[in-house]
């Protein structure tokens, strides 16, 4: 997954490899040119909404960045990954089916066509890039509140023909590991992955806290212990990372205004390595360069810079600007968003929280009705928050009509250059987590269901922003 990336609703997110049969398929899932080893690869939202998918790919030595294709829409989460038997990674997407609460998962094939399944709700946590079986296929998972995790294997690839059967196997958690947990992905011998909660928990009545889990498999293998060490850090995100060999490692992803964090451990607590960098970065993970195992990397504009964990060893690769999709992504459609890139939106209409007080818009607080860069953010709002008024919020915030009926949202995006516009945080209607309404269009839908224009913005606890008339400009930094 990515991180700060946590973003998207387009969510987006990212990714893992796995270890090779000989005689099979790559499994390395973001490859696309089948040599192996792990491709960048990047989407750009258009001002229509349409997501442009690059492909920056190893196996020429990441020199060169090829446009792949036209493919999903702002509001998609991304899920690029070797879907099909016996074939190298495919770029898909899942989306909520229009006028229903299904989430319907599209993936392209070689041949152009599309596949796709329905599995799932919008009330549910879906889960995309782990192999559950191990057979080198991507499988998919949906979460349910209630603690139940259904694994679908072979999801797609059975609908393809001559390919293998289908499978639903059901894990069972606690609605309170599920709730309160950060789901995370993990293979005890790096080839079937399981799925776990990890839960910031006090030692016995200790003040100090440290990560617990509890993990299961399809082969009724269960895991529960705790993360040795690290009392001070939070992660937002864990990740996993191929080791070299045997069990996987866990990247542990901590992002604050001013840096971002990646700490790799063993699922015993061994630290492998810790690296931060300023600013926040996204950070995707994947077997990009030599030796083998996984890396991970910070993504900074057009840099991604790869570091492996065992050796240290980093490299700077060029791609294009825009958001990177990994293969692993564990995400919903709800306004809380976790991990990797943004958070889609497309649950209006069932408003998770309500303004119980207001904060007028003041000095700290700019509302710019439209957006003047050339992406798909142009013409559309922006929120700034700077210094005070930052709320640390990461993914999609929503925006409510004066009954507190939730009629947008606007998409966290990470700058590409930090420390723009005095630091602030930038929430975006026309980026992954937004709705995509321009200002007057959100006044329309305010007016509509509420019978004033006027919107107010999720902000700290129960407090709203607002009144804001979404069509001018008002605030400053
Ligand atoms: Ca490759
Ligand atoms: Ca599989
Ligand atoms: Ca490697």
């Amino acid at each position: 997954m990515l991180t700060t990336f946590r973003f998207q609703l387009i969510t987006i997110t990212v990714t893992i490899l796995l270890t090779l049969p000989s005689f099979a398929v790559a499994q390395n899932v973001t490859d696309f040119d089948n040599d192996q080893r792990s491709d960048f690869l990047v989407i750009q939202p258009k001002k229509n909404g349409a997501l442009d998918w690059y492909v920056t790919p190893s196996g020429a030595a990441f020199s060169v960045t090829s446009s792949v294709e036209r493919f999903g829409r702002l509001g998609n989460h991304l899920i690029p990954g070797n879907w099909f038997a016996g074939s190298t990674a495919r770029i898909g997407v899942v989306s909520v089916k229009e006028g229903t609460k299904s989430l319907l998962w599209q993936v392209k094939t070689s041949g152009g066509s599309v596949v796709s399944r329905e599995f799932g709700k919008t009330k549910h946590t879906f889960v995309s890039g782990a192999d559950f079986n191990g057979n080198g296929i991507h499988d998919a998972a949906i979460i349910k509140p209630n603690g139940k995790v259904i694994v679908f294997a072979e999801m797609l690839a059975s609908k393809v023909s001559g390919g293998p059967a289908a499978k639903q196997f059901e894990l069972t958690f606690s609605s309170k590991w599920v709730s309160r947990g950060i789901p995370f992905i993990y293979s005890i011998d790096g080839k079937r992955d399981g799925i776990g909660f990890m839960r910031k928990m006090r030692l016995n009545g200790r003040k100090i806290r440290q990560y617990k889990y509890i993990w299961k498999d399809i082969n009724n293998n269960t895991l529960t212990g705790r993360i040795k060490g690290g009392t001070r850090w939070v992660a937002d995100e864990v990740v996993p990372v191929k080791s070299p060999s045997g069990p996987d490692w866990l990247a542990f992803i901590s992002t604050r205004s001013n840096k971002t964090v990646v700490t790799v451990r063993s699922l015993g607590g061994k630290r492998i390595i810790k690296k931060s960098v300023s600013g926040e970065r996204v950070v995707v993970v994947g077997d990009y360069i030599k030796p083998s195992g996984e890396e991970f990397a910070f993504k900074t504009g057009r840099i991604f810079r790869v570091i492996n964990p065992r050796s240290g060893v980093v490299r700077s690769i060029s791609s294009v600007r825009g958001i990177a999709a990994d293969h692993i992504n564990i995400n919903s459609f709800g306004s809380s968003p976790d991990g990797n890139i943004g958070d889609g939106d497309s649950d209006l209409g069932s408003p998770s929280g309500t303004c119980k007080s207001f904060k007028k818009v003041t000095t700290g607080i700019l509302w710019k009705p439209s957006s003047d860069v050339s992406d798909s953010r142009g013409g559309k709002p922006v929120l700034l928050l700077r210094g005070s008024m930052k709320t640390g919020k990461r993914g999609a915030i929503s925006i409510y009509d004066k009954n507190g009926q939730r009629i947008c949202s606007l998409g966290y995006k990470v700058m590409d250059e930090p420390g723009v516009n005095g630091n602030s945080d930038h929430y975006y209607s026309g980026w992954p987590g937004g709705c995509g309404l321009t200002g007057s269009q959100m006044a329309s839908a305010a007016k509509r269901s509420s019978g004033s224009s006027s919107v107010f913005v999720e902000w700290k606890g129960s407090t709203c922003i607002g009144p804001i008339n979404p069509a001018s400009r008002q605030g400053s930094i």
